[in-house]
């Protein structure tokens, strides 16, 4: 496993990890007595197994079982593989080790198939298809994280197994960088910071993947939408507003309906009526297209909204604002002539760049999403048309110079994609904004406009999100920040802090004065202590705290704390007011 100090590849370190699992069971086993073994598999960042543990495990029992795994990678067991035959492994798995969960994995196995085990030491085997490191002394540096209850086959009515979950590296030094990273995640977390700034909720009587926007989140909402919309109405786009629901008829016409129904509400249906909550806006924007007869003098026509989408995504996959069942994605539709597509793309892109650079977003990257020709299910069937759509992608980031990847199966179910790809604090990839070419919608809905020639002709549709989702956006913003949003987006951007109660009445007067500045500021009336107020003041992130008091009320200044420099000093109001003014508009 040296390999001379160098880096091994991704798989060598899944063996790795994997090994890790053998040698987690191993010693559980040798812990506790008549521990039974269900599966261990690599997961991102390390492993787990799910063993029927006689005792009730907790993490304080986890230091117990790394030292017996280290006993075990001391002692420098080789792992050997063995095959078996169906009878063989079941003969084992009912005299040696009664282990009904790896007789069920072997009873679903064909006969003639040869069976591999993977021995570690001379006296522990386990059922696997390998590979595995040559000897346990291998293994690097590992830690057990947690333990949970984990259903046999994830079934419900099955027994309840013990997951030990843990993380493996190659060096020391990897695990402990791979540590921090999770605790930086744990305090980002969005869904806690999210609890403890009181920007949104669920509730169990409104269900799972429907958030509620409190006023605070509310605000940071409307803030990025209303920015949003006008950047947008300055480069010509129109916004409209369209209904969340169309009749299913629609959606057979689209295409939504074969290739996109399992990510549909179920249907609303009375009668002869059928209606559906809609997944996407497309449809509903061609609608507008439609409303008239085009000319290529409106062309390239941008019809915008921040639409709400509705998407029934599995239970299991929700994941606080990163994914829901409900959303407003900034959408816009482009309709244009092929001549126009490369410009369009180039806007879009130029777009995306300044409102990331706004936002302080400097990480992302670009993907090329194109379809797999081999899941007809998943995509129209239309090779030709997959090939324009991607060379017109193609020779937009040439001309951009944008360096991308190419993501194979990762197109939209009309068209390929340019998807920008961002990092959350872990490290996984998602993807907020997108940029999509399509000639299928056009055709299926028959769009026109007449051209310079008097004939009709048929537009392109170009589909953009350009902040995304405003959930999954704010989400990643929530991290970013840590929950310190810049001025311009902060909930709240100073709280008055009057030191006591004869203060109150200037520390309002202040606050007006902010307010008439189209601040958004709080006093801070309770009868706690002045220190107590700036700690709680500076918990929720709060950009300004303005002490008031005898000195203030007389000379009509403020005490000004920032939450990162501290105390600023006592300031004029009318001076301060003018540079939040000026800071505010910087951010933009
Ligand atoms: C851009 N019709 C296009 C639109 O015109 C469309 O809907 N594209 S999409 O399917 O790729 O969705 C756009 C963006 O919505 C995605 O890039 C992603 O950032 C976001 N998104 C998708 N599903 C969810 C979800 N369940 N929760 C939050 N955001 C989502
Ligand atoms: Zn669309």
């Amino acid at each position: 496993m040296s390999h001379d100090g160098k880096d091994i590849s991704g798989s060598e370190l899944d063996v790795m990890r994997h090994s890790a699992a053998h040698v987690l069971a191993k010693a559980v086993q040798r812990l506790y007595p008549g521990s039974k073994l269900g599966i261990g598999p690599v997961i991102e960042n390390g492993f787990y197994y799910d063993i029927d543990v006689p005792s009730k495990l907790g993490e304080d029992d986890l230091p117990r079982i790394e030292a017996a795994m280290r006993e075990i990678i001391a002692a420098e067991e080789p792992f050997k593989r063995e095959e078996w035959s169906k009878q063989q492994a079941l003969e084992h798995y009912s005299s040696r080790d009664d282990n009904p969960y790896k007789r069920e994995i072997i009873e679903a196995l064909s006969e003639d198939e040869s069976i591999s085990v993977y021995w570690t030491g001379s006296d522990w085997v386990d059922l696997c298809r390998g590979p595995h490191i040559p000897n346990s002394a291998g293994l690097g540096a590992f830690k057990l994280t947690t333990v949970a209850g984990a259903y046999w086959r994830g079934d419900e009515h099955r027994p309840m197994l013990q997951r030990i979950y843990g993380t493996a590296w190659q060096t020391q030094e990897q695990l402990e960088h791979y540590l921090e990273q999770v605790e930086d995640a744990k305090r980002r977390d969005h869904r806690r910071i999210g609890k403890e700034l009181d920007l949104f909720t669920f509730s169990d009587l409104v269900g799972p993947g429907l958030p509620l926007w409190l006023p605070k989140g509310a605000t940071i909402r409307r803030e990025l939408e209303r920015w949003v919309t006008d950047l947008e109405l300055e480069r010509g786009y129109q916004h409209v507003i369209t209904p969340d629901v169309a009749k299913v008829e629609m959606y057979k016409v689209s295409g939504h309906w074969d290739h996109y129904k399992d990510v549909m509400f179920p249907v609303m249906e009375d009668g002869e009526e059928q209606l559906v909550l809609r997944p996407m806006n497309c449809p509903h924007h061609i609608q507008v297209y439609r409303h008239e007869k085009r000319s290529y003098r409106e062309l390239p026509m941008r019809i915008a909204e921040f639409g709400t989408m509705w998407r029934y995504e599995k239970s299991g996959e929700l994941s606080g604002l990163s994914r829901t069942r409900r959303m407003d994605l900034n959408d816009a539709h482009i309709f244009c002539t092929p001549d126009q597509i490369q410009d369009e793309i180039v806007g879009v892109v130029e777009l995306i760049e300044h409102v990331y650079s706004v936002l302080g977003i400097a990480d992302h990257w670009y993907r090329l999403s194109l379809w797999d020709p081999s899941d007809k299910e998943k995509y129209v069937d239309n090779p030709e048309m997959w090939d324009r759509g991607e060379q017109y992608l193609k020779d937009a980031m040439a001309r951009l110079s944008l360096d991308y990847v190419v993501a194979p199966g990762e197109a939209a179910f009309y068209g390929p994609k340019i998807d920008i790809q961002l990092r959350d604090p872990l490290g996984h990839s998602e993807t907020i904004s997108t940029i999509q070419v399509d000639f299928h919608l056009p055709s299926q809905f028959q769009l026109e406009y007449v051209g310079e020639d008097g004939q009709f002709h048929r537009p392109v549709m170009i589909h953009r999100g350009v902040i995304g989702t405003l959930v999954r956006m704010i989400a990643y913003l929530i991290e970013k920040y840590a929950g310190a949003f810049p001025l311009w987006l902060a909930p709240v951007q100073a709280v008055i802090v009057p030191i006591a109660d004869r203060h109150v009445d200037y520390a309002l007067s202040v606050a007006s004065e902010l307010r008439r500045s189209g601040f958004r500021v709080d006093v801070d009336r309770r009868r706690e202590k002045m220190q107590a107020k700036i700690r709680d003041a500076q918990a929720q992130q709060v950009p300004y705290m303005l002490v008031v008091g005898d000195r203030d009320q007389q000379a009509g200044t403020v005490s000004v704390r920032e939450r990162r420099q501290g105390d600023l000093g006592a300031q004029p109001l009318a001076e301060f007011v003018h540079s939040m003014q000026e800071r505010r508009a910087a951010y933009r």
